[in-house]
């Protein structure tokens, strides 16, 4: 046990988790719902948590690495927290929490012990604690004294051996992160915003934080129509239009790697929050993508979030055995592969042989595992290894890799002989990745539509009533549609917890 995090403690995976969660269940009620709260084995009730409104700012949502395609040299780690955010849900956007630590851990020798940690921290202030907005007016740079909550971080570097902490480093200091998009009328160069955000470090790397468009592609009722027996229905993106927080990291592949003849690191993220007492407890883990979704039952969900690698032996059997390919030839007649799956125990618990292991006798831990020594390819395909990628998932994970199909496919035992094509049919996501550093996509505006006549007009400030009259100026016109944007937000995001409802009380 390291000194410098207490585990205890639960988390969620986002819907994902619940979606999975109903396969591993065969129904999603109310109550299955509430026990994957992340209030459910902290301090507070989980009845004291609304649904959407728990502990999203710590829910790890998806972890990538990949060698840096413009920079090979490097690695670049993508670690997003925040599922769903609506664009548009003002006034209170979307940040980070200042009682969080948001670590990136590296495992360089097989030994299933963290030799790295890179740890961001944040705070945020607010200029203007008179007003509910978050911008005042039009924000045209990060120091504008229109943006008025602003957040910036720390980003701080552990050295451990044997699991136990050396020293510590900072690395970056009171870094801007960039904001919530708001919209057009707030940000009209959102573009310029995220530039200077990013923050080069010495050494070579970078790093940045902030709103991004969430990289995952998915048709989530590929797993609500395992159930109707149908799969006529998939290909839509469940997750489109949809924004996360995301840290981005670009390191030196010297500084992370062993050796240049060890180049393997293993790699998963965490968050822990501050509780009553002051400490810190692990609330939220992520290697692979689908693990905890659709690997781990309902019984060990919360405690693989609390969990380290080291202690992953625990959850051997629930990747030697794995319950999905029983509910496929259960529902679809596909015959499940022989058991035991060692196939997925090289995938998700040690690399596989000959591209990512880390040593000959890793010690069998659930990370994701990256190869730095094989340079990125000009054209990365969907299915990375599984289509002779070598340079994509599973060897780290690609903003581009289709892990869904990906892990279809394996579960299904593409890898020990049983080719198959199953997919999802959503092959990429719904926006462009950038080809420079951070890589993510911009975020979706909140006001992506045409700006209102309305809005613009004193018909929207004699609509708003005495309420906005008397400042008289020209930011009238922009407060006036702030507010409505408000206040539209605010029904996007009770259309959306409805939806949400719905969607997760569905008596399947
Ligand atoms: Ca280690
Ligand atoms: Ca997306
Ligand atoms: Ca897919």
């Amino acid at each position: 046990m390291t000194p410098l995090i207490s585990r205890s403690g639960t988390g969620r995976k986002g819907l994902v988790t619940l979606i999975c969660g109903a396969l591993a269940t065969g129904a999603i009620t109310a109550a299955s719902v509430a026990a994957l709260e992340p209030g459910a084995a902290s301090a507070s009730s989980h009845r004291e948590a609304p649904l959407i409104s728990g502990t999203p700012q710590y829910d790890n949502t998806d972890l990538y690495a990949f060698v840096s395609p413009d920079k090979s040299d490097t690695t670049t780690i993508v670690s997003d927290y925040i599922p769903f955010e609506e664009p548009a849900g003002g006034p209170n956007f979307y940040q980070f929490a200042d009682d969080a630590q948001y670590d990136i851990h590296i495992d360089n020798n097989g030994d299933a012990l963290d030799d790295l940690i890179f740890r961001y921290t944040f705070s945020t202030k607010i200029k203007n604690k008179k007003t509910f907005l978050y911008n005042t007016g039009v924000v045209d740079s990060l120091n504008d004294p229109d943006l008025n909550v602003t957040q910036s971080y720390d980003l701080d570097l552990i050295k451990l051996k044997n699991g136990r902490q050396q020293y510590k480093t900072r690395i970056a200091d009171n870094i801007p992160a960039a904001p919530s998009d708001v919209g057009k009328a707030s940000m009209p160069d959102y573009a310029k915003l995220r530039s200077q955000a990013i923050y080069k470090t010495a050494g070579g790397g970078a790093t940045f934080a902030g709103q991004a468009d969430d990289p995952f592609f998915a048709d989530l009722r590929v797993f609500d129509l395992l159930y109707g027996g149908n799969l006529s229905e998939v290909g839509n993106d469940t997750l489109k239009g949809y924004n996360v927080n995301t840290i981005a990291l670009q390191v030196p592949n010297s500084l992370i790697r062993q050796s240049a003849s060890r180049p393997t690191v293993g790699i998963y993220a965490t968050t822990q929050r501050k509780n009553a007492q002051g400490y810190y407890s692990q609330v939220s883990r992520l290697g692979n993508p689908l693990v905890n979704e659709v690997v781990n039952p309902q019984k060990d969900k919360d405690k693989f979030n609390a969990s380290e690698p080291k202690d992953d032996a625990q959850f051997l059997k629930n990747v030697t055995n794995p319950e999905l390919p029983k509910l496929i030839q259960a529902i679809y007649n596909i015959k499940a592969p022989s058991e035991p799956r060692n196939d997925l125990v090289s995938v998700f618990l040690t690399g596989v042989k000959g591209l990512n292991t880390e040593q000959p006798q890793a010690k069998p831990s659930e990370m994701l595992r990256l190869n730095t020594s094989i340079k990125p390819t000009a054209k990365p395909k969907r299915l990375g290894v599984l289509d002779g990628d070598n340079q994509g998932f599973p060897n780290g994970r690609r903003l581009t890799d289709d892990v869904i199909d990906e892990a279809l496919q394996v579960m299904e035992g593409e890898l020990v002989g049983s080719k198959n094509d199953l997919g999802d049919a959503v092959d990429k996501n719904d926006k462009s990745f950038e080809k420079y550093f951070p890589y993510v996509a911009e975020p979706t505006a909140g006001s992506r539509g045409k700006i209102a006549k309305a809005a613009a007009g004193s018909s929207t400030k004699s609509a708003l009533g005495d309420a906005l009259t008397g400042s008289g100026d020209t930011n009238m016109t922009l407060i006036a549609g702030s507010a409505a944007a408000g206040a539209a937000g605010v029904l996007l995001i009770g259309t959306a917890f409805a939806w949400w409802r719905r969607r997760v009380q569905r008596p399947y």
